[in-house]
């Protein structure tokens, strides 16, 4: 799978996509049908008869576990946490991008720069109904490169309709591309980016992974896909461009140049903030795109839609593979980060104790990781004969394991702005909770579990049938 085009022929194969010919306006209704529609855990959607426009739209690509499966070119009954299983066990070979010509990328087949440049010429939903406007950039992802290093990162920031050329930013402090806007801040530069809008789904999940600081999101999609993600040079900006991107945004943002941006109705299941915000915005100098090109979006709002699910999978799996492969933690079986806690609020670990304060390591380690660190509040950790998913056997071990007394509050960590549990005006440090829902390994008296007597089980499920059962 390179493209979005092939996502839609694999996911119509599969049954998986269903294409809207009737007419449905860009105003509240393609999102609302979008929303209902994924709240019925229903397949994606290519709105082909967008109102005032001829650019299709497509939604709900990634919202159900099958979809996901589809992506990572799985069967589409493989259940979550075996996708989840399956992306720690693919993600051990990195394999940079490869550069193609210009003349092989269809992202060029249209150049538009200066003045002719206008981004209503694309149908940019409205989502909900207190929004601050137009949602160009949801399931979008932008590049930017590291000025010293020269590392390229992918990171899904949302992006308002600011005007003809203008599109809003949201770098939450301390994210890559903040950490990267600094840099040129200081430097009295602004910063090239570029918005890619539609292009292979999983470019779009790892724009929102949380791959470690210093690590090209690039490289993981070679390790994940088993190939270099093609890649050609920006027009105006030095960037690796997806080749088989749809819709290419290149501009500059300027860490000094602020515009209003939001509110947005946010995956927390509330809008972010309470009005409007100054912000930094992108500048467009030039778009570059397919013939017909597809428009990518994404609902966002309430659990569960895309960005539940593409955290799940991702922040769930670069949790185990940080705990296990970067801090070489033994004994870790897995790793579920809930969809309804969107991936991050909440993290269960399934693991083999081996010695003493061995699970208070990893209650500890894992708000330490890259993705723990940022706004992980509840973490829980079972013993190994329960599943992290099984989420009625972690209600057993939270029950009959687990003593507050081995438990932990840690008073502060580096929280999101947009969770809506902290005051609208104290939202950069959050608490955090550690459940120890394990049996101390040190006990020389374990409790004592109960197994039927493998004898008389054998004698009485023979007689199941006379028993009349
Ligand atoms: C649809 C969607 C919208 C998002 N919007 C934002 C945003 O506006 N600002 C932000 O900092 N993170 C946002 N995120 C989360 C980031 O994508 C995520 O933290 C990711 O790790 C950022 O990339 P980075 O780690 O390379 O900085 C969004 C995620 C999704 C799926
Ligand atoms: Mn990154």
């Amino acid at each position: 799978m390179k493209s979005m085009r092939d996502f839609i022929e694999v996911a119509e194969k599969e049954g998986e996509l269903k294409r809207i010919s009737a007419e449905v306006d860009w105003n509240l209704e393609l999102s609302h049908i979008a929303k209902l529609n994924e709240e019925a855990h229903g397949p994606a959607l290519l709105f082909e008869n967008v109102k005032d426009y001829d650019t299709p739209v497509i939604t709900s690509t990634c919202t159900t576990a099958q979809k996901l499966a589809l992506i990572l070119g799985r069967p589409k009954e493989t259940p979550l946490p075996e996708i989840l299983r399956a992306w720690v066990d693919m993600g051990h070979n990195p394999i940079p991008p490869e550069w193609v010509d210009k003349k092989d990328a269809p992202c060029k087949q249209n150049i538009i720069k200066g003045d002719d440049i206008d981004l209503y010429r694309f149908p940019v939903p409205h989502f909900f109904p207190l929004d601050g406007g137009r949602y160009i950039g949801t399931a979008h992802f932008i590049l930017t490169k590291d000025p010293e290093t020269g590392w390229v990162n992918l990171g899904t920031y949302r992006s308002q309709l600011l005007g003809r050329n203008k599109i809003g930013t949201q770098f939450i402090k301390g994210k890559h591309a903040d950490q990267m806007l600094k840099k040129y801040q200081a430097m009295g530069k602004p910063m090239p980016c570029a918005s890619i809008i539609g292009c292979d789904p999983l470019l779009f999940i790892l724009g929102a992974a949380r791959v470690s600081a210093g690590i090209s999101e690039y490289d993981v999609y070679g390790s994940i896909r088993g190939e270099a993600c093609q890649v050609v040079q920006g027009e105006t900006v030095d960037l690796p461009i997806p080749a088989h991107a749809e819709i290419v945004l290149e501009g500059e943002c300027d860490p000094e140049k602020f515009m209003e941006e939001g509110p947005f109705g946010e995956y927390t299941g509330y809008y972010s903030g309470v009005g409007t915000d100054p912000r930094n915005y992108m500048e467009i100098k030039c778009v570059t795109h397919r013939d017909n090109p597809i428009m990518y979006s994404t609902t966002v709002g309430r659990a569960v839609t895309d960005t539940h699910m593409v955290m799940a999978l991702s922040y769930g799996a670069t949790l185990w593979q940080q705990l296990a492969d970067e801090m070489h933690i033994p004994g870790i079986k897995s790793v579920y980060c809930p969809p309804e806690g969107s991936g991050r609020f909440l993290a269960i670990i399934s693991m083999k104790t081996m010695y003493p304060g061995h699970a208070d390591q990893v209650l500890t380690a894992a708000v330490s990781t890259e993705m723990g660190a940022y706004g992980l509040k509840t973490v829980i950790v079972v013993d190994e004969d329960i599943d992290s998913w099984d989420i009625p056997r972690v209600m057993y071990a939270l029950s009959f394991r687990f003593q507050p007394n081995r438990s932990q509050v840690i008073k502060r960590g580096r929280s999101t702005p947009l969770d809506p549990s902290l005051p609208i005006d104290a939202r950069e440090i959050t608490g955090r909770l550690l459940l120890d829902a394990t049996i101390p390994y040190e006990w020389k008296q374990k409790p004592i579990q109960i197994e039927l007597d493998p004898e008389v089980r054998k004698r009485v499920e023979s007689r199941w049938k006379e028993l009349g059962l």
